[in-house]
């Protein structure tokens, strides 16, 4: 017996790639890209094309279990799901009734899967109900939004698929090629067709190693190049007047601030950039039209990201990008879609006062330095917070606690399995339904389970149908299946903004029958051509009242980062280099790394480093260093090459401690200070020393 199923690739990515699954006999014995999706293409990353090995890799957890050993050593023992059931219920019930309350339970979850059944639905209304500590999910993308939002009233967005018609591409830091593949492909059939690409990167990524031209920016000062770069275009009279004049607020107060504060010489200092090529880039950027930028991740994972994007997100309007099909900014396509998260997630069970925690901040809340009770229980799914979040010496200090009860649900045995009290073994993308929208293209995909669960595995949404069982909550808020829960959030919700009637005529019948789903937007789609901006005055807010309100810079300006040789020269002079740590090209964060093939390709641990900086230390190409700072420290295999400039190394990760030479990882370095909108991790802003470990030639 043979079959074909539509699968999407459940990853953190925004390609959302839609994938044609060969199944015989009940197993899964083939995957490919689909041909017939616009964005996939037919070809998956060289990670996902692997996904069965991950399906029916021998060690996925196969049954529940409970800890036997100390915290941390991941030693259990097996247990029935009734048992396992019943105790986390008992559990929760215990905590919830005593004189802390239910918020002393911490849900912590991210994009382990980004599908919307599986990702949120049953569990937020699982922990509302209880009534739970909120947790707010900071550690990725809501510096951009907040400062996307400022600008905009939305992410910048524009139909990725029109990226072949632009004539400039600026990837600013964004790692195009690894981490938008597809994307990439788009941008090379613009190349073969004149378009010139840049990137804006201080890591000369695989990005800028196929670029036609790279910038190596210092980390964290992008505010203060797009700055010069306006400085430059009013200066030399490059900007749209008309676009300006009709579209924009603000635009004398910005152009004062560009002309006065930031010319090319001050930003040149700032930026490490000669003046000359901050000159060329202004003048290119203005004269090839359509222009785009592709912003990404990189640079908001400092402590000024927020305004940084905020300040980047205002140039396209500038120069009147926007105006062209293939112009104008990108950075998410996510709010294009209409889900109806208050059917799906039910927000309006949530007590009201209930207080929220920033997940970045799992060190502090776990060590109890939040307002509020303490957390006694945390609940893991979907997420590794022992190997992804910042601080984390002081994180796994936190799971190492007697006194807290640890539930963890994963496909494997991850960092922070390790510290689960009760361990649940969860479904793979193959084994379960789910629906999903995407952040890098414009479909609606359905995801059909293509095998049945493998051993005892069940999906979120079940897990979570059992514990409200157990917990005798209202069965008609936890009985509906998966497919009525994903009929009811394709139901209208009376969205406002640009997500106005992109569900139109799309149901789950449809999308099960049809395959992807192109949102009901046109063909080319360009939100800005003629302003519309979705933002309190309806123009794009060079100037800000709600920033102004907040008793912050209305106007666009740099921050520097938190850790700044420049602003910070007394923590430079121990920490001398600002490393940043980057997603390896062969692990999806720190999915994959236990898939070998994939971990032989990203090799070890490793910090590349300036020649100079290197020889300073008697540090020789491939020798074991010591990477550390004043939160901790770890072991990694020095490449010296001219990757980076001088003052910053790059780390790939995200390593599993447990697979790290000395069992742990990059985070032990990161902090978690927030950034300045959005309440972000700041992953990237970070110095730290290296040194040799005498006699260790790898
Ligand atoms: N293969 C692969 N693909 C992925 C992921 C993965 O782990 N692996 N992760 C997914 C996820 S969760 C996300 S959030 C996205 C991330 O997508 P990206 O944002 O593209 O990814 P990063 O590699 O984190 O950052 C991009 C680049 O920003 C640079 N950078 C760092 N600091 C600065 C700075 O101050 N200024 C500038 N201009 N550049 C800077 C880094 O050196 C890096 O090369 O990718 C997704 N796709
Ligand atoms: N130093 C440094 N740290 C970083 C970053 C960085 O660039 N540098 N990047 C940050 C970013 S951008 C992000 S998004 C975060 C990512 O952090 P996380 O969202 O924690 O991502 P992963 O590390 O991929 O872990 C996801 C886990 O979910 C599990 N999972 C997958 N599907 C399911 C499912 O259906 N059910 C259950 N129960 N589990 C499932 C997977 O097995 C995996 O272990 O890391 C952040 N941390
Ligand atoms: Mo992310």
């Amino acid at each position: 017996m043979e079959k074909t199923c539509l699968a999407v690739c459940p990853h953190d990515c925004p390609d959302t790639c839609s994938m044609a699954v060969t199944v015989r006999d009940g197993r899964a014995v083939d995957l490919r890209g689909d041909p017939n999706h616009a964005f996939t293409q037919g070809y998956l990353c060289m990670k996902v094309a692997r996904y069965h090995e991950r399906v029916y890799h021998p060690e996925r957890l196969q049954f529940p279990q409970v800890r036997v050993g100390p915290k941390g050593q991941g030693l259990f023992r097996r247990v029935s799901w009734d048992e396992a059931i019943a105790l986390i219920a008992d559990r929760f019930r215990d905590i919830a009734a005593s004189t802390d309350g239910p918020q002393a339970i911490l849900p912590y979850s991210y994009a382990g899967t980004m599908g919307q059944l599986q990702s949120n639905s049953l569990d937020r209304r699982f922990f509302h109900r209880l009534g739970a500590s909120l947790l707010d999910r900071t550690i990725c993308a809501t510096a951009g939004a907040a400062g996307c939002d400022i600008t905009l009233g939305t992410r910048a967005v524009f139909d990725p698929e029109t990226v072949v018609r632009s004539r400039y591409i600026i990837n600013w830091g964004s790692n195009t090629v690894v981490t938008n593949m597809h994307l990439w492909t788009l941008m090379h059939q613009a190349r073969k067709a004149g378009a010139r690409i840049v990137t804006i990167d201080p890591y000369r990524c695989k990005t800028a190693e196929k670029s036609d031209w790279w910038l190596p920016i210092r980390p964290g000062t992008d505010a203060a190049l797009a700055l010069g770069l306006m400085h430059i275009l009013w200066r030399d009279n490059l900007q749209d007047d008309d676009y300006l004049q009709r579209y924009c607020l603000g635009v004398e107060q910005l152009r004062e601030r560009a002309l006065q504060e930031y010319g090319p010489e001050k930003v040149a200092a700032i930026t490490g950039l000669p003046a000359g090529d901050i000159e060329r880039l202004a003048h290119e950027y203005a004269e090839h039209s359509p222009a785009c930028i592709r912003l990404n991740y990189g640079l908001q994972r400092h402590g000024g990201g927020g305004m940084a994007v905020r300040t980047i997100t205002c140039l396209p309007a500038v120069i009147g990008a926007w105006r062209h099909p293939g112009g104008g900014a990108l950075l998410s396509t996510s709010k294009l879609y209409a889900w109806n998260l208050a059917k799906l997630e039910r927000p309006d069970l949530i007590p009201p006062g209930t207080r929220t925690i920033n997940m970045v901040q799992l060190a502090e809340a776990l060590n109890g330095e939040l307002p509020g009770p303490p957390v006694r229980a945390l609940c893991v799914y979907n997420a590794n917070p022992a190997a992804v979040c910042p601080d984390q010496a002081k994180v796994l200090q936190g799971l190492k606690r007697d006194d807290l009860f640890t539930v963890v649900h994963e496909q494997f045995q991850t960092d922070t399995a390790d510290y689960a009290d009760v361990l649940l073994p969860a479904t793979t993308q193959l084994e379960h339904f789910d629906l999903h929208g995407s952040y890098g293209h414009l479909c609606v995909q359905v995801n059909e389970p293509a095998i049945a669960p493998l051993y005892e595995a069940k999906p979120n949404t079940e897990v979570f149908r059992l514990l409200a069982k157990a917990m005798h909550f209202e069965p008609e808020l936890f009985t509906a299946t998966d497919e009525q829960l994903a009929a009811e959030a394709l139901q209208a919700n009376g969205t406002v903004g640009l997500a106005k009637g992109t569900f139109d005529g799309i149901t789950l019948e449809r999308l099960k029958r049809e395959g992807p789903v192109r949102l009901n937007v046109p063909v080319d789609y360009a939100p800005f051509v003629e302003g519309g901006f979705p933002t309190p005055s309806g123009k794009c807010e060079f100037y800000s009242e709600r920033l102004a309100q907040r008793g912050l810079d209305p106007l666009p300006t740099y921050t520097p980062p938190h850790e700044d040789p420049q602003t910070r020269p007394e923590l430079a002079a121990r920490f001398p280099l600002q490393m940043l740590s980057p997603p390896a090209p062969s692990f999806l964060n720190s999915t994959f790394v236990n898939v070998q093939s994939l971990r032989q390709a990203a090799d070890e641990p490793l910090v590349e480093l300036h020649a100079q900086d290197a020889a300073q230390r008697g540090i020789r190409n491939g020798q074991w260093v010591r990477v550390f700072n004043d939160r901790g420290g770890f072991r990694a295999k020095a490449v010296v090459r001219d990757s980076v400039q001088r003052g910053v190394a790059v780390t790939l990760g995200i390593w599993w401690n447990k697979y790290a030479a000395d069992g742990v990882n990059c985070n032990t370095t990161t902090s978690s200070r927030l950034t300045d909108l959005g309440g972000g991790a700041t992953f990237f802003d970070n110095l730290v020393e290296v040194q040799a470990l005498e006699g260790e030639q790898a």
